[in-house]
């Protein structure tokens, strides 16, 4: 049986802080807590190594995702393999859950075309940089799947800041309408850049917007990634028994830059941010683990070790990709393309020194 404890402020959890706050169960084995914890490590790594990555000039600008990785992880083990995920670029390396190799993932930070992948081959959408717009993308495979009676349920991630753009209020309303099996998984990592929640809604929660749609809004701490897993087990359920949608608030504050161009010591509160890292996910559940004898410091490290040599080895695949041609970008970009597309690939040429 499943124990989710209330929490301050709302926000459902289920890890203790090993003192009075009392650690909650989950309905996981122990072999299930392992997967799941190797899957937050996973990511973890991805985003350490990524940011070293990008500082020694091997990936482009990258989206650190530093303490999401619970809301990626605990979400995603909450969904069977036929359902999808469209992720936002906040979850640029959730596909590895899926197994999905990370040197594609790194490619697609190098800008290169290897960073690609069918989206059928791991049931996840193309990571998309457009705020929002994979919301109604989301709702409508959901509702086509529905139609189709496939029994498959989809996950749009999106931040904060993402709400207040037409095509959530779109996707959304459809989604209720339509009662499409999706959750829509709303990171609140309470800044879109340097823009403050407050400056997004008047409402007291995000949450409090799923009521105008007419489905649920939960509320999780969203670096409790077992009270992640729960939350989206349950709106999962929803979905598969006709139910409908569900918005899920996961709400953190982010402690990382935006991305790796930003410098927010200009406008975060950083006194909060040290307070969030003390805090922060994957020792979170570390600790738990210990503390259910679910996991040893042994076992930890191993699995933090086979991370590290994932990343070394993917780092080393993605820079034996032959550069990509740069005729490509032209290519692609228009089935039937104008003639001046010619011109402009030999200017481009030229500039590159090609
Ligand atoms: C339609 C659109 N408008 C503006 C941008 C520029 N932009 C990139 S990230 C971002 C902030 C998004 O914040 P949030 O939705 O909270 O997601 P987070 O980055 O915090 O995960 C903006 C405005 C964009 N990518 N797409
Ligand atoms: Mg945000």
């Amino acid at each position: 049986m499943s124990q989710v404890l209330p929490a301050e402020g709302g926000l459902r959890r289920v890890i203790g802080d090993g003192q009075a706050l009392l650690d909650g169960e989950v309905d996981l084995t122990p072999e299930q807590h392992l997967d799941l914890y190797r899957g937050l490590v996973l990511l973890r790594t991805y985003d350490e190594r990524s940011l070293v990555y990008h500082r020694q000039g091997r990936v482009g600008t990258y989206a650190i995702f530093w303490n999401h990785e619970a809301m990626q992880a605990g979400s995603a083990f909450a969904l069977e393999s036929r359902d999808w995920i469209f992720p936002s670029y906040r979850e640029s390396a959730i596909g590895l859950l899926r197994g999905m190799p990370a040197s594609t993932v790194l490619s697609w930070w190098r800008g290169h075309p290897a960073g690609w992948w069918n989206p059928e081959d791991y049931n996840v959408a193309s990571i998309c940089v457009p705020i929002g717009t994979h919301v109604p993308h989301a709702v409508g495979f959901a509702w086509g799947s529905r139609l189709k009676r496939e029994d498959r349920v989809a996950i749009a991630y999106f931040g904060d800041g993402a709400t207040s753009e037409g095509s959530f209020h779109e996707g959304a309303t459809f989604a209720g309408v339509l009662k499409a099996p999706v959750i829509l998984f709303c990171n609140n990592n309470q800044w879109a850049i340097s823009t403050p929640v407050a400056a997004q809604t008047a409402a007291p929660t995000l949450a409090d917007k799923a009521i105008g749609y007419g489905m649920p809004g939960v509320r999780v701490d969203g670096a409790d990634v077992l009270a992640v897993y729960e939350a989206t087990r349950e709106a999962v359920a929803r979905a598969r028994t006709g139910e409908g949608p569900t918005f899920v608030e996961a709400v953190t504050y982010r402690t990382a830059p935006h991305a790796t161009a930003d410098d927010p010591s200009i406008y975060i509160d950083e006194e909060r941010v040290e307070e969030e890292k003390e805090n922060e996910c994957v020792g979170r559940y570390e600790r738990y683990l210990l503390r259910m004898g679910v996991l040893t410091d042994l076992e930890a490290e191993e699995v933090k070790q086979e991370a590290l040599e994932l990343m070394r080895t993917a780092i080393a695949e993605a820079e034996t990709e032959a550069p990509a041609d740069v005729s490509l970008v032209f290519e692609h970009a228009l089935a039937d393309p104008p003639a001046s597309f010619a011109d402009d690939l030999l200017e481009l040429r030229r500039i590159l020194g090609g």
